[in-house]
């Protein structure tokens, strides 16, 4: 019966184990630029053998204006691909493998934030009744600017650049995240979406940008060096529920199969909470799917592994459970206790509940 433990080819990439470590958001980057900090911390997961068989980086993003939150990482400026290139280095000594996730928030962030104080882009001018970090504060999103039609392909040219900087940086592939309520789901779902051009109104509309984006990045990376995150019902950031997500995303996934991408990875319910927020048929998307599946939300192992022996997945990506357990992979397989983190710690701040997480039996590493 396949496990967790088992090794996997992801499309190009050769996995030790089907344990993927998801994305996290840690707010480590100051001024958005990746650092030492940040290479300890993701080498401490990096080995197959104790933590992830595949790492995908914290969300990234492909541009100054796709940034929405304070000290995240971007993958666009050559500072930014030598910082990473120290980071990849060190999960490569490991053994591991890593992923960049590539990000446009969209209307999630702050005008703080944006080059010249300009407001966030999206599909829409309407706000998002949400929250990003600034100056060390939570704060309200602000009014976004509806893109205009010729603005589109620029934002793709910006996805392909990072693929490219992602690559140069040494990343053994990339994944897009069209998810939780970000720039490519505000143009997905036709409760955020109010386009009247050939950006909005059918779902062949909706889906344009992230089928865009995609086949940019793939032709960069590869396709089997490329993934999507897709999240079909979660209502993070604001994301009210589309209208028909089973038609919505199944065409999605239908779109996508023909770039011959690496995987889809998705995630199950709301993002970090409840699994069965709403109602969605995940194997009837699984079955439009071409690439490998991997499957992501409040997953334990015995949820895992019957998720990979019933042939529900291929691959699952455990989150939270990562920040206090660099070694997860072994606490897994060996059953070992595992040990929680403080939310308190988990956006921004230094090493402290982020790299000062002892190994199973091992003395705290002093921060
Ligand atoms: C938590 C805080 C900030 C960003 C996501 C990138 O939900 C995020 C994120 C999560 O995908």
């Amino acid at each position: 019966m396949t496990s967790v433990f088992d090794p996997f080819r992801l499309g190009d990439i050769d996995l030790a184990t089907r344990i993927v470590m998801a994305p996290l958001t840690r707010n480590r980057a100051v001024g958005c630029v990746p650092n030492a900090l940040m290479a300890e911390y993701y080498a401490q997961r990096a080995d197959p053998a104790t933590g992830a068989g595949l790492i995908v980086s914290e969300a990234t993003q492909i541009s100054p204006q796709g940034q929405g939150y304070q000290d995240t990482p971007g993958v666009h400026s050559p500072e930014q691909v030598a910082g990473w290139r120290r980071v990849t280095d060190a999960v490569h000594a490991r053994g591991g493998r890593i992923v960049c996730q590539l990000w446009h928030v969209g209307r999630i962030s702050h005008q703080a934030l944006q080059v010249g104080g300009a407001a966030p882009v999206s599909s829409t001018s309407r706000v998002a009744a949400s929250r990003v970090l600034v100056a060390g504060k939570f704060e309200p999103c602000s009014a976004p600017r509806a893109l205009r039609a010729d603005e589109i392909p620029g934002i793709v040219a910006d996805y392909a650049h990072a693929a490219r900087c992602a690559m140069d940086a040494g990343f053994d592939g990339v994944e897009v995240h069209a998810a939780n309520g970000y720039l490519i789901e505000q143009f997905l779902r036709d409760s955020i979406n109010d386009r009247t051009d050939a950006w909005g109104g059918s779902i062949e509309h909706r889906t344009q940008l992230l089928v865009d984006a995609v086949s940019a990045v793939a032709a960069v990376a590869g396709g089997g060096r490329t993934g999507v995150r897709l999240s079909p019902v979660t209502p993070a950031n604001d994301a009210g529920p589309d209208s028909d997500p089973q038609a919505l995303y199944g065409r999605a996934v239908e779109r996508l199969a023909p770039l011959k991408l690496a995987y889809l990875h998705v995630v199950e319910g709301a993002t970090g909470g409840p699994r069965d927020v709403a109602p969605f048929d995940y194997e009837r998307l699984h079955r439009g799917c071409a690439g490998a599946w991997m499957l992501n939300n409040g997953y334990d192992l015995a949820m895992a592994q019957e998720a990979l022996a019933s042939g529900r997945a291929d691959l699952i990506a455990f989150g939270r459970p990562f920040i206090a357990n660099p070694d997860l992979g072994r606490r897994l397989r060996e059953a070992l206790p595992l040990a929680t983190a403080e939310r308190s710690a988990f956006y921004g701040g230094g090493a402290s509940g982020y790299t000062d997480f002892a190994p199973w039996g091992m003395a705290a590493v002093s921060a």
